[in-house]
């Protein structure tokens, strides 16, 4: 990638978040804070520019200082759905998507997106999170736009076979598998609080 192009980071914060009785995630305090300010501190440093995507709470999400953008479809049709949205608001030559339940993300996430992308003709990037993919960590190229309208007008809506069938470039993260610990249920929740606290 050129050295000149710069990234911005897509907060994937649209789910109905069912199996967290349907309070919104990137809200949600952890250890006293928003969800989304744990995963801003550990993103932010990594990009130059930041969209959250978010289909509820539009205010409340807006005070963290970032562009909010909702799903153009409002079926709630998943992470996929977000992406391709808000994909047509970014300027930049790639851009990076985190979930907003992730508060443990890679801290080198883009760059090591970014160094295996380079030069590659793949369009997109996933990460394995030491034997198990992680669908929605991914790097897509700004030039992936057409090729995830057309998936997604087919009517996918599967980030995982999204990158299988587009030969997403797999990049090795399983030195730090627990960076991808997301939070789905109030039980892992407050099991991250703890381990933040004994920290
Ligand atoms: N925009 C958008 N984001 C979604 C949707 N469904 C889920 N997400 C986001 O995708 C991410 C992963 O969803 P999650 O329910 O945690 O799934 P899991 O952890 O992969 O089981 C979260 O950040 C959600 O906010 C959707 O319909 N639209
Ligand atoms: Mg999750």
């Amino acid at each position: 990638m050129p050295a000149d192009s710069d990234i911005t980071a897509i907060i994937l914060a649209g789910g109905r978040a069912t199996r967290m009785g349907g309070e919104d995630k990137g809200l949600i305090l952890l250890d006293g804070r928003p969800m989304l300010e744990h995963v801003l501190e550990r993103i932010h440093p990594q990009v130059d520019q930041i969209i959250i995507n978010a289909n509820r709470n539009q205010e409340a999400y807006e005070a963290f200082g970032w562009p909010v953008i909702s799903d153009n479809d409002r079926n709630y049709r998943g992470p996929l759905s977000g992406i391709a949205t808000v994909m047509q608001s970014v300027s930049s030559h790639c851009f990076v998507t985190v979930p907003c339940d992730a508060p443990l993300l890679p801290r080198d996430l883009a760059g090591r997106f970014r160094d295996a992308l380079e030069g590659a003709a793949a369009i997109s990037a996933v990460a394995d999170g030491g034997g198990v993919i992680q669908p929605v960590f991914a790097l897509f190229k700004k030039s992936a736009e057409p090729a995830l309208n057309h998936f997604i007008q087919a009517g996918e809506s599967k980030v995982r076979l999204w990158h299988r069938q587009n030969s997403s470039i797999v990049v090795d993260f399983s030195d730090t598998p627990e960076a991808f610990l997301n939070i789905n249920t109030p039980e892992q929740l407050h099991a991250i609080e703890a381990r933040l606290r004994n920290r």
